[in-house]
């Protein structure tokens, strides 16, 4: 906070990647799913996004955010409006407790956020773009401690479904909830990144174009179509949450690994059975799932479980989770087998979830 008629914060938030996946909605004005979803906090250090949210008393044109230098259009109806409209109301509720607080809820506020990864990559920028925006309008109104993460999930959720699960570090579950106004449609801590930290991601960029089909309308399409999906939602999702929950307490790297593969081809399964079909994997993909997997036999038939798992979003790009020690023999199979592929470093998975000292 700077003077007194200027207050600004910056905070970061991190990308994260589904193990059991997000399709689906119920409700798309709310962004309700169809199911739960599960996922893993990946590094800052390499992905994130840092939002500075600004209020000044002599702004007067209204509301503006820019994206990465360019100014988005922030539209009457649309979800920036409900995320900043739904942080504007916090702040109301905590000024109309207290008379001496300042009335930022009636201010404008400029807001401007940065990826630190291209954000046609194809690697989740709506997540944590989302997030940081949410994170920093919470900041800049000092909302918590009493408004708690999972309450600021809810917001965040409205912004981009996915970015209810970067408001937290490690494992974190986004639970789909019952209600039609979505109060119980929030994101968790399934445990935090220091309960599990031998676990490490690898992500594989086969491609950084701009996918086909965006996810928001792949997903509607799916759910208008796939008599698979529905199958997915009622029979498949909800014995995978509890059984990917207990393998991650267990630090079970063979189950974890398990699941994540089965719900990864699922999923694209999912994507084949809508009409039109979707394609996110390409060739390279599904050579780098036959590679993984034949990794995983020639490992556990030497009675030493699997080395990797590989999960696919809604793009061609592979990210591989696996113990420490199996990164080295990863990194030098993939290289040896694709060496012309353009693939990111290692990352440590995250501690903190969103950081707010820049
Ligand atoms: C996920 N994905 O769970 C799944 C797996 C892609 C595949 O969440 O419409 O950008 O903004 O709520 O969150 C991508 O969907 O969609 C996504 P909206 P979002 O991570």
């Amino acid at each position: 906070m700077s003077s007194s008629t200027v207050y600004q914060a910056t905070c970061s938030a991190p990308v994260n990647i589904a193990v059991i996946k997000y399709w689906g909605k119920k409700d798309t004005t709310l962004i309700l799913p169809t199911n739960d979803s599960l996922s893993v906090t990946l590094d800052q250090d390499h992905l994130r996004s840092v939002t500075t949210a600004r209020a000044d008393a002599s702004f007067k044109s209204g509301d503006r955010l820019w994206l990465n230098g360019e100014e988005e259009t922030i539209k009457a109806e649309g979800r920036l409006r409900r995320c900043i409209d739904e942080m504007k109301k916090l702040r109301q509720a905590k000024e109309s407790n207290d008379s001496t607080l300042p009335k930022l809820s009636e201010w404008t506020v400029h807001v401007c956020s940065e990826n630190n990864f291209p954000t046609a990559a194809g690697l989740a920028s709506s997540a944590s773009g989302f997030a940081a925006l949410i994170a920093s309008l919470a900041a800049l109104y000092e909302l918590q401690p009493e408004v708690s993460s999972s309450e600021l999930s809810r917001i965040a959720r409205q912004g981009s479904g996915s970015a209810c699960r970067s408001l937290f570090g490690g494992y974190v579950a986004w639970q789909g909830g019952e209600d039609a106004s979505g109060q119980d449609s929030l994101a968790v801590e399934v445990a935090p990144q220091s309960h599990w930290p031998d676990l490490q991601a690898l992500i594989c960029v086969v491609s950084d174009a701009k996918k086909g089909t965006p996810s928001t309308a792949g997903m509607q399409r799916t759910v208008a179509t796939s008599p698979l999906l529905q199958h997915r939602i009622k029979h498949v999702v909800p014995e995978r949450m509890t059984k990917i929950s207990q393998a991650i307490q267990k630090r079970d790297f063979d189950t974890f690994a398990e699941i994540t593969m089965a719900d990864s081809n699922n999923f694209h399964a999912c994507c084949l059975d809508t009409a039109p079909p979707i394609f996110y994997m390409n060739d390279v993909s599904r050579a780098i799932v036959q590679l993984v997997e034949e990794l995983n036999r020639a490992n556990e038939a030497e009675g030493k479980g699997k080395l990797a798992a590989y999960t696919y979003d809604a793009g061609p790009n592979a990210v591989l989770y696996a113990p420490k020690a199996n990164i080295a023999t990863i990194l030098q199979t993939i290289r040896h087998y694709f060496p012309n592929a353009d693939f990111d470093d290692t990352f440590d998975l995250l501690g903190k979830g969103v950081n707010a000292s820049h």
